[in-house]
């Protein structure tokens, strides 16, 4: 298998917005990254990837961009985000842009013009029709809406402040490419590729699966991976990844691991590695629809991630993740943030960073910090949240407390609460008023409190960081999961070159005993991790433990 850095090191995403604020207005900036790079340093992560920090009105975020060369004023300039690499860089942290260009922002200057009139240069940068076909988009209502101006109705898959890219339009391509390159030019690292498998679109744009209690059709079965899309991500690898030392990774709902090897299949020439989504799709949600009492399933999350390290071993890369700025907090969500809130974080932190791939650790998950519960839907950012709030209690008849139960536990603004840096006012992240609540918790959970303590989640996530660099089994060895069939317990075997890695984890409360093993073969195994302050056993496994053991020759 060949080599690579994107394979060995570790990435962090930074979510802006709720990072750190250098300058007391209440919103995160590119300025209080830097000042945090020290403590990126000491975890000894590799990796930034830094959620968008373009020019945009912030309908969704900055997934929603108006000017791809510009900073967003909020966040700083462009000589901070100059400062923010060149710093970075002297630290030999690499920097991946997040590129969202499925869309644009409805006030990118492109769609401006585009919408001026039918006849201008622009419109077909964009994707018009006289009529809207049944799709629902992502964040609810039809994904069409009409423009009287010219009267006719614009595609947008997200929200309608997020028109659609028409990827089919030579010059579109050609302009994002080019304008990759300039990010390129400055000396970026790489990009993480928004919604990328959404790009092409499928002709006629047929129906999906109905959408019960509307008059839309699902698009998530007929506008990913569309006709062209191969077409286009080899292009833009001809055009702006060839010859570069760069990591690309691809944003990709309903992927299943053999489409995912027709992207990231080297030979192919299209990215290193994308994120799917089936293990937080398929694991506590009722049909995949994150609008319900969650049910964890481990048997089932076993089973989609071994399928995924088996089926790309050799073949692609996997990337691992459990949380990022979309998903709720892991250690509320696989864990238990109660009373084994430390325990179960390391334990899940270990169970996915033994595994094959490049791990991603999503800003204050290396502190297990938590879901958050506000008490209304006011008090909550996301526009999805807030168009879910909307359609199921108005129009499909969920009562307040159902929905509110559900956004407790899945909302995006679970993973978007401020970081939670010190025990000071609003958790050191501000010290003006925070543009979204801070979780109450930040008094005990704080990285202050962390950083200097040899037992927090902290030093377990630093540790798991240094074992990836030191350990080439836990970047190249196969993966052989133990038996299937129990519920509590994900164990699985890792090889390399003579070397096995042996990973216990229990997902549960309850002590499990474990008779998988040939404990008579393990027992000189060193014991390198362990998340049990009384150390390893190889059939005795107490609440939510976590241990790896490593066998030489
Ligand atoms: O998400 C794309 C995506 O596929 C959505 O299904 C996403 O999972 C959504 O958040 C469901 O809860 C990307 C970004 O990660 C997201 O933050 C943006 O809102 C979206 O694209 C539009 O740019």
């Amino acid at each position: 298998m060949e080599k690579a850095w994107w394979k060995e090191g570790v990435v962090y995403q930074v979510y802006p917005r709720s990072f750190c604020d250098s300058n007391g207005v209440g919103i995160g900036d590119i300025r209080g990254i830097t000042s945090k790079l020290g403590y990126l340093r000491e975890l000894g992560i590799d990796v930034i990837w830094l959620s968008p920090v373009y020019a945009s009105p912030n309908y969704d975020n900055g997934y929603d961009i108006s000017d791809y060369r510009a900073i967003m004023p909020e966040f700083g300039t462009m000589e901070d985000f100059d400062d923010l690499l060149a710093q970075a860089h002297s630290l030999g942290i690499k920097i991946l842009m997040d590129l969202v260009a499925n869309h644009t922002s409805m006030l990118h200057p492109w769609f401006v013009q585009s919408r001026s009139s039918a006849d201008n240069p622009y419109r077909n940068y964009y994707i018009w029709a006289d009529e809207p076909n049944d799709w629902e988009a992502v964040f609810g209502g039809s994904a069409w809406e009409y423009d009287k101006r010219t009267g006719q109705y614009y595609l947008h898959l997200f929200t309608k402040e997020q028109p659609d890219l028409n990827w089919e339009n030579p010059e579109v391509r050609r302009e994002i490419y080019e304008m990759m390159r300039w990010w390129l030019a400055k000396g970026i690292d790489g990009f993480r590729l928004d919604a990328i498998n959404m790009i092409s679109k499928p002709p006629g744009f047929p129906s999906g699966k109905p959408v019960a209690g509307t008059p839309y059709t699902e698009i998530w079965e007929v506008a990913m991976h569309g006709p062209n899309i191969h077409t286009y991500m080899q292009e833009m690898h001809r055009e702006v990844f060839a010859g570069r030392d760069i990591m690309t990774v691809g944003e990709m709902s309903k992927t299943t691991p053999e489409v995912a090897v027709l992207y990231c299949d080297p030979a192919r020439g299209e990215l290193n590695m994308v994120f799917h989504f089936e293990h937080v799709l398929k694991t506590d949600y009722e049909n995949e629809l994150k609008w319900c009492d969650p049910c964890f399933s481990l048997l089932k999350f076993k089973r989609i991630l071994s399928e995924w390290q088996t089926a790309l071993h050799g073949r692609g890369w996997n990337s691992l993740y459990l949380n990022n700025h979309d998903q709720p907090r892991s250690v509320s969500r696989f864990g238990n943030d109660g009373t084994h809130r430390e325990k179960s974080a390391k334990m899940l932190a270990t169970c996915l960073h033994m595994m094959q791939g490049t791990p991603y650790i999503y800003q204050g998950e290396e502190l297990g910090m938590t879901n958050i519960a506000f008490e209304t839907p006011e008090e909550y950012n996301d526009v999805e949240t807030r168009n879910a709030y909307r359609e199921y209690t108005v129009n499909r008849g969920v009562s307040h407390a159902d929905m509110m139960r559900y956004i407790h536990k899945n909302s995006r603004d679970n993973a978007r609460t401020p970081m939670q840096w010190s025990a000071d006012t609003h958790a050191g992240f501000t010290t003006g008023t925070p543009w979204l609540g801070v979780n109450p918790n930040y008094t005990q959970i704080n990285a202050a409190a962390q950083v200097g303590d040899p037992g927090s989640v902290f030093n377990h996530y630093k540790e798991l960081v240094r074992l990836r660099k030191t350990h080439p089994v836990i970047v190249y060895g196969d993966y052989r999961l133990l038996p299937e069939h129990d519920p509590n317990v994900f164990a699985y075997i890792r090889r390399y070159e003579g070397e096995s890695l042996l990973v216990l984890c229990n997902f549960g409360a309850e002590q499990q005993h474990l008779d998988i093993l040939d404990v008579q073969e393990w027992q000189g195994a060193e014991l390198l991790i362990t998340n049990c302050a009384d150390g390893g056993s190889l059939n005795e496994l107490t609440p939510y433990a976590a241990h790896v053991y490593l066998l030489r020759g």
